[in-house]
């Protein structure tokens, strides 16, 4: 880390099933609102929120991705060099759940060694209508290697514990030397133990989904 007054800038995405909450987590932590109707999101919005942690300023670039497949092509073109991904469900929603798979396959083929990936189950206020139980989430989120959180964008549960864990995080890392912010708007790389960057798509530091399914690029 160089000048504590200088921003580092990170990359955040936020991927799910459509409907579960995706963009109001986004809105609830950087507007500090919550909107009953949504429209769908159409690709990917992005915002970016200053925020300061260990007396260090950081800007977070939150990439905001829809989650109707029809988007996903192009949504996919955005988690390259992102430092942390929010891969949220609905708690009251199964299908939701039961799709995680699918979602940590494409994390695992497209951000790059050491991106953090928080699991988020959403809409905690509406618990008593649960279809999937802590435990069993918590369960899935240990043995792919993912933090945890349930939030609620309603009541405002938790989301600001998402960001500013996974920021925690990530800056511990890049005090560390692990990780280096490779530019402005956010991408991170790995540095290597011979001090060289990671090739970030050298298909071989991939893990293959299919050979193991308790693994993850995310190293959290
Ligand atoms: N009760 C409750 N409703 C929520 C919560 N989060 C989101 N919603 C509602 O769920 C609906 C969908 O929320 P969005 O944030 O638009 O969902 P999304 O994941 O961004 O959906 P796509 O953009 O289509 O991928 C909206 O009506 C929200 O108001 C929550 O924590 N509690
Ligand atoms: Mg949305």
């Amino acid at each position: 880390m160089t000048d504590p007054n200088d921003p580092i800038h990170l990359k955040f995405i936020i991927i799910g099933e459509a409907n579960c909450g995706k963009t109001a987590i986004m809105r609830r932590f950087t507007e500090h609102k919550f909107y009953s109707r949504t429209p769908l999101t159409v690709t990917v919005d992005i915002t970016k929120k200053p925020l300061t942690l260990q007396d260090q300023n950081v800007v977070l670039h939150i990439a905001d991705t829809a989650g109707q497949e029809r988007f996903r092509s192009v949504t996919k073109s955005y988690y390259r060099g992102s430092a942390a991904v929010l891969l949220v469900f609905d708690i009251t929603d199964r299908t939701s759940f039961e799709q995680l798979g699918m979602w940590l396959t494409d994390v695992r083929n497209l951000t790059q060694t050491g991106t953090v990936c928080a699991l988020v189950g959403n809409k905690f206020d509406l618990q008593l209508q649960r279809e999937v139980e802590f435990t069993e989430a918590l369960a899935f989120a240990d043995d792919n290697g993912l933090h945890y959180f349930e939030t609620s964008a309603k009541t405002g549960l938790n989301v600001e514990d998402v960001f500013l864990n996974m920021t925690w995080i990530i800056l511990g890392r890049i005090k560390e030397g692990k990780l280096k912010v490779l530019s402005e708007n956010g991408d991170v790389a790995l540095i290597g133990e011979d001090g060289d960057d990671d090739e970030i798509d050298d298909p071989d530091k991939k893990i293959d989904p299919s050979k193991k399914t308790g693994q993850s690029n995310c190293n959290c």
